[in-house]
């Protein structure tokens, strides 16, 4: 590679089509940040930090990242060699805790850029196999039970593979049990709670044993391996990790403990691909299934996870939404889409991202911007 000169950072402003709203918050605006990487060859790279708007995912949110880039993160990578972007994330871990997104957004970047300069696709120099992705749609909670089961029942018409429903105490079992009872026994269904139970609410989750879920989505707390080893052992149902699961070490202590058998993963929150890839590669090897979840991203994001779900160890469906379930217009062409069974094509004939970013559209959206050198 050659040494990076330039990063630009920029916040965008992307209204979503309705809001998304989960058991810890709502967002119906998406503040994303976007970064442009160029070396000093002029190669560039477009990449997308996940932070959201409020710390009501994990502790990262976009005005933390946003500091947190330009301070630190920046500052390693910039004028620095590295002969592979696999190299990038060690330089980021030393003696540096913690803010993932914002070092995921850079590492990510990193790795767009080399693709680009090789004139490969992201998902090749990924080691990605796959054509296409099998594709789930991921519902906020709902006003009522009916309403939930409407867009579930479109979701299905419309080809999605699986269907992951949002859940909170008062809108749980009725909702899911709902859907259940529309859709019948085969639906692909899955429950996502974003932390909002407790171990003392054991009961009310055993519940849901009986509606046939692919797995429920970290019920407990955003930073709990212990207290979901407990509940797992109370359920039939899987549990599957995502907001605990930050690293490969985690990764491994969910399978010693058995706090849960399937992991969501994030590029975004783990801190980039070479993470992601550490975990893939461990889960194979576990016998753990895993897949690409999603943070709300625009094109640019939908790309780095596309590309990374391509891999052979991404046996369940995604949450990779084709552009026009959130956007009324996204940020790139083409738009991602999904055929009418519910798959989203790999660009395997398209180099870096895959997808061209509309440079005129962002400058329009961008709300700030710095260049960090
Ligand atoms: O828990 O997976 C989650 C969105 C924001 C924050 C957390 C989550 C989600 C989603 C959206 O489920 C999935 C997507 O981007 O399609
Ligand atoms: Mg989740």
């Amino acid at each position: 590679m050659a040494p990076l000169e330039q990063i630009t950072l920029r916040e965008i402003r992307l209204p979503l089509r309705e809001p998304f709203r989960i058991s810890s918050g709502a967002t119906s605006e998406r503040r994303i940040t976007l970064l442009e990487l160029r070396d000093g060859d002029g190669v560039s790279a477009w990449g997308e930090c996940v932070a959201p708007e409020e710390p009501n995912y994990r502790e990262e949110a976009i005005d933390t990242a946003w500091i947190a880039i330009a301070q630190w993160v920046a500052p390693r990578v910039l004028g620095r060699l590295f002969t592979h972007p696999r190299d990038v994330h060690a330089a980021l871990e030393q003696d540096f805790r913690g803010n993932f997104m914002a070092k995921a957004a850079v590492e990510m970047g990193m790795w767009v850029l080399e693709a680009t300069r090789q004139g490969v696709p992201l998902a090749q120099l990924l080691g990605g196999t796959r054509r296409e992705i099998a594709t789930g749609i991921s519902l906020g909670i709902q006003s009522s039970p009916e309403a939930l089961v409407e867009k579930a029942r479109a979701a299905i018409a419309e080809g999605y593979r699986k269907v992951k429903i949002k859940i909170a105490p008062g809108q749980d079992v009725a909702y899911v049990r709902a859907v259940r009872e529309a859709l019948g026994p085969d639906a692909p269904l899955m429950a996502d709670a974003n932390n909002a139970y407790q171990l003392s609410d054991a009961d009310l989750l055993a519940q849901l044993d009986d509606l046939d879920l692919m797995m429920i989505e970290q019920p407990l707390a955003w930073d709990d391996i212990v207290q979901h080893a407990t509940l797992q052992r109370r359920l039939r149902t899987p549990l599957c990790l995502d907001e605990s699961i930050t690293s490969v070490d985690r990764a491994r202590d969910m399978v010693t403990l058995d706090s849960g058998r399937i992991i969501n993963i994030k590029p975004g929150r783990v801190g980039g691909f070479t993470s992601s890839l550490a975990i893939h590669d461990y889960c194979v090897s576990a016998g753990i299934p895993v897949w690409c979840g999603g943070m709300l991203e625009s094109g640019i994001g939908r790309a780095c996870n596309v590309a990374l779900a391509s891999l052979p160890g991404f046996t369940k469906p995604g949450d990779l939404s084709p552009s026009a379930r959130y956007w009324a217009r996204d940020i790139v062409t083409p738009e991602w889409t999904m055929s009418a069974d519910g798959m989203v094509p790999v660009p395997w004939d398209t180099p870096g991202l895959g997808v061209e970013v509309d440079v005129d559209r962002i400058d329009d959206l961008t709300v700030r911007q710095v260049v960090l050198r």
